[in-house]
């Protein structure tokens, strides 16, 4: 509603439109028209505001990602409904890690972070694997105003829990200054593992906990799928989880180094093309 001043009314602080435990479709994955049909108040680059009133909240998702186009599809399906029905300013933002080299999720999300910065002024930045798909709408994509949130505490593929007291893998949450007070994120974490452990240490290293929907509420499905090219096994990272605790000032943020190939406005999401360089 527009007051006489012509100001938008902010929204209500529970969102009216929100309808609790959501089914999740798997397969066959829809196309972008299709889904872009079933969205059309997403602006280019993904961007969104609701229509009727002025948001609390300002929340970019951030999804790295390499080759996992049918996965991309199910998943941009699924979030733009679940966060519009949320009444949230938002946008989606893949980073796309173009080359053929080592999978970095951590340092993709490090971009990922500085680029959706430099768009807008985000409260909230959602860290989110491009394979897990919110199952129940009171999931709120907000940020907690002091400490990191993971989110996908309880995950069909480990039997809805948690899988260990410390896991911080999946779909998890930061205000910039929580980001910064951490350094970011690990750069050095090349293929799979270890890197969201590492982001867990850090969070207590730099002062803060890590705070959590319930595990009756924070229910994800995952897509299946097997492990990916490029993205094997990372051996070291018992080596590098030891040292985290003198690494962490040094490596993150403030070490980032990388290229932007490209930006491109998609209808449904922003798509950084990025060069991260590879595993030494
Ligand atoms: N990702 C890509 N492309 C890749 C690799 C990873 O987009 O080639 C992204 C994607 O967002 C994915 C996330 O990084 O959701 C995490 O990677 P993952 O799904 O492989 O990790 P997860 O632990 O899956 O969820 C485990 C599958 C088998 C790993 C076997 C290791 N021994």
């Amino acid at each position: 509603k527009v007051l006489d001043g012509g100001q938008q009314k902010y929204c209500s602080l529970l969102s009216p439109l929100l309808v609790g435990p959501v089914s999740v479709h798997l397969s066959p994955p829809p196309s972008l028209d299709e889904i872009r049909e079933k969205n059309p108040l997403v602006s280019s680059g993904g961007h969104y505001r609701p229509p009727n009133c002025e948001s609390h909240h300002h929340t970019a998702i951030i999804i790295p990602y390499r080759d996992r186009l049918s996965h991309l599809h199910s998943l941009l399906y699924h979030l733009h409904p679940f966060l519009q029905r949320q009444q949230l300013h938002y946008a989606i933002y893949i980073v796309h890690q173009v080359e053929d080299s080592t999978f970095n999720r951590a340092k993709l999300l490090n971009v990922g972070v500085r680029e959706a910065l430099r768009d807008e002024d985000w409260d909230c930045l959602f860290l989110h694997d491009v394979d897990l798909l919110p199952e129940n709408d009171h999931i709120t994509y907000t940020c907690h105003a002091q400490f990191p949130t993971h989110m996908s505490v309880a995950m069909d593929k480990f039997r809805y829990r948690l899988p260990y007291p410390q896991y911080f893998g999946g779909v998890s949450a930061v205000t910039p200054d929580q980001y910064l007070r951490m350094n970011g994120f690990p750069n050095e974490y090349w293929g799979w593992g270890g890197e969201d452990d590492d982001i867990a240490a850090r969070v207590r290293l730099s002062g803060m906990k890590i705070v959590r929907p319930s595990v009756e509420v924070g229910h994800y499905k995952m897509i299946k799928h097997h492990g990916d090219k490029g993205n094997e096994e990372n051996h070291h990272r018992f080596d590098l989880l030891m040292r985290t605790r003198r690494s962490w000032r040094t490596d993150g943020l403030n070490s980032l180094t990388y290229t932007l190939l490209s930006k491109e406005l998609e209808p449904l999401y922003t798509n950084l093309s990025v060069s991260i360089g590879d595993d030494p």
